[in-house]
């Protein structure tokens, strides 16, 4: 599908990468709500809009992800507003990271809450809506190289949010294919943002017993790398994928053999043989 004249809802779509894509939308044609957590980043981004020339294109919604009723109430605010939404990019992550001795329930619910279960009321809160405005659409979520090669187990919440991210969006394209809705899921290697910020983004409710304090304050202190890719580059990248309906959107080359490796030692511990009855034997009876 084409983006001009589209409306698109982006989560994260304040800062970083969620902007990126944002930019690059609104540059060819659609219109976007930037829907964010953070206040700051929603004022500064949309002030960005105005300054060049996009004020009427851009609308700014506060939406914490892991809020459901909020979820909803961003929705009816954007239909009232823009109209039905063609193009959801489920984008809104944080990049925590800790010790796994001192991860706490507080950190696992903080990860996996923002991490995998914003990309799941994204798609519970705009499938229904997709599917019963029957003119197609396209969901981009973002995962992570992180969720495609063995991570260090510093990053195990990251890593497996960021794995089921990837999951949810293979196993979702045949049923919304059905339905003329595309799926794409994203996976950067390093981009320049804000993501060193987790400690500014983690929900009153999930701060209590946090055991990543103190490597949330050292990541907090970070700085962005030249040698990370533009947000707008990966933008471009999304809006090819959404054209021509690709699946996976690969930023970087950098972890092509960790890929192989996975992908090999996964195949090495698979049995060549099989019983081809026993997969028509899973079936359930109509
Ligand atoms: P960022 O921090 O610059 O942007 C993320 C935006 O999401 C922020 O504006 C933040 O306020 C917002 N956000 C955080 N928690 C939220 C919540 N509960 N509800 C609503 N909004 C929330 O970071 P970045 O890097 O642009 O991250 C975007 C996505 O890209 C994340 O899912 C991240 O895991 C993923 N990613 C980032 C990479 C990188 O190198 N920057 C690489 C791979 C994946
Ligand atoms: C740029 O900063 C980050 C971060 O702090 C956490 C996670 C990520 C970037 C990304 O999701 C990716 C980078 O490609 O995850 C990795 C982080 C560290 C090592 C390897 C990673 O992915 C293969």
């Amino acid at each position: 599908m084409d983006v001009a004249g589209k409306i698109a809802f982006v989560t994260g779509g304040a800062s970083g990468i969620g902007l990126g894509i944002a930019r690059v939308l609104v540059a060819n044609g659609a219109r976007v709500v930037l829907a964010d957590i953070r206040q700051d980043h929603l004022d500064e981004a949309g002030g960005w809009f105005v300054d060049h020339g996009h004020g009427c294109e851009v609308h700014t919604i506060r939406l914490d992800v892991t809020d459901r009723a909020g979820w909803a109430a961003a929705a009816d605010e954007t239909e009232a507003l823009l109209g039905p939404v063609d193009i959801l990019i489920a984008n809104a992550g944080v990049g925590l990271e800790g010790p796994l001795d001192e991860a706490s329930y507080a950190d696992w619910d903080f990860g996996l809450g923002v991490n995998l279960g914003g990309v799941v009321n994204g798609l519970q809160t705009f499938l229904p809506r997709m599917r019963a405005r029957g003119k197609g659409g396209h969901i981009v979520n973002t995962a992570s190289l992180a969720g495609m090669v063995t991570m260090p187990s510093t990053h195990a919440i990251y890593a497996t949010g960021k794995a089921a991210v990837i999951a949810l969006s293979e196993s979702i394209r045949d049923g919304l294919a059905a339905h003329g809705i595309g799926v794409s899921v994203l996976c950067p290697g390093p981009i320049k943002s804000n993501i060193h910020e987790a400690a500014q983004n983690r929900p009153e409710r999930f701060r209590e017993g946090s055991g990543f304090g103190e490597s949330e304050a050292r990541l907090g202190r970070r700085q962005v790398s030249e040698l990370w890719m533009e947000p707008d580059e990966v933008g471009e990248m999304v809006l090819d994928a959404i054209r021509a309906n690709k699946l996976y959107v690969i930023t970087h080359g950098e972890w092509r053999d960790a890929v192989i490796a996975r992908h090999d030692a996964i195949l090495e511990a698979t049995p060549t043989t099989s019983n081809p009855a026993l997969i028509a034997s899973l079936m359930a009876p109509d």
